[in-house]
């Protein structure tokens, strides 16, 4: 592993660094389930599967002190009225924060803990976000035709639990609602299993 100082550029409005260990371009049919409108989601699978999102990233050790960092780009649409947003997470070892710069687009990032709680919080470009351990944290692109792009950075040996998330869903989701985005209760959010 390269162990010297780098940097890199980002060219905006593309969000594409010049540098990076690892592209990932995220289609509709992989988020299954995440969506609500299923007659949306099935139409827009079977006319062309659009790439949702795409994340450049640039690998480090997994070693406690090493900072995984890079773009999260995710396209602007909607299936039905829910916009394109990530498939979301927690970080497998739940104790690791992340910290979010945003340099493009509008959105918003949908945050919940296991204990119930949650929060949103608005990315537009210029404004950092915290994510504190333990939250579960996803991008939203509430922008009508703009990429959101997020630089982010986390420990490296955080590493990722999207099961609970496809399993139970967000507590939350953005729709589109007179023509802005709101907060709605996801109906097909469940409990944990185990929990009462
Ligand atoms: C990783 C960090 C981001 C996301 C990216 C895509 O901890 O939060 O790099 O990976 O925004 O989201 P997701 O939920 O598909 O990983
Ligand atoms: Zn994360």
């Amino acid at each position: 592993m390269y162990n010297r100082p780098y940097a890199f550029n980002v060219a905006l409005p593309q969000g594409r660094p010049d540098r990076f260990d690892r592209h990932v371009q995220r289609r509709l049919t992989e988020m299954t389930g995440q969506f609500l409108d299923q007659d949306a989601f099935e139409a827009m699978a079977a006319s062309g599967n659009p790439v949702i999102y795409e994340v450049y990233e640039l690998v480090r050790p997994q070693t406690a002190g090493e900072l995984n960092h890079g773009l999260s780009v995710v396209h602007a649409g909607k299936v039905g009225d829910e916009y394109f947003m990530t498939k979301g997470h927690f970080h497998a070892r739940l104790e690791r924060a992340e910290l979010y710069y945003c340099l493009w687009g509008e959105g918003l990032m949908v945050m919940e803990t296991p204990e119930g709680e949650w929060a949103v919080e608005e990315l537009r470009p210029g404004r950092v976000l915290y994510v504190p351990p333990r939250w579960a944290h996803r991008s939203v692109n509430t922008g009508k035709s703009e990429d959101l792009i997020t630089l982010f950075t986390y420990p490296a040996d955080a590493g990722h639990d999207y099961g609970t998330i496809e399993r139970q869903g967000f507590r939350k989701l953005i729709i589109e609602y007179t023509g802005q985005p709101i907060a709605v209760d996801n109906p097909r959010w469940r409990l944990p299993e185990g929990k009462p």
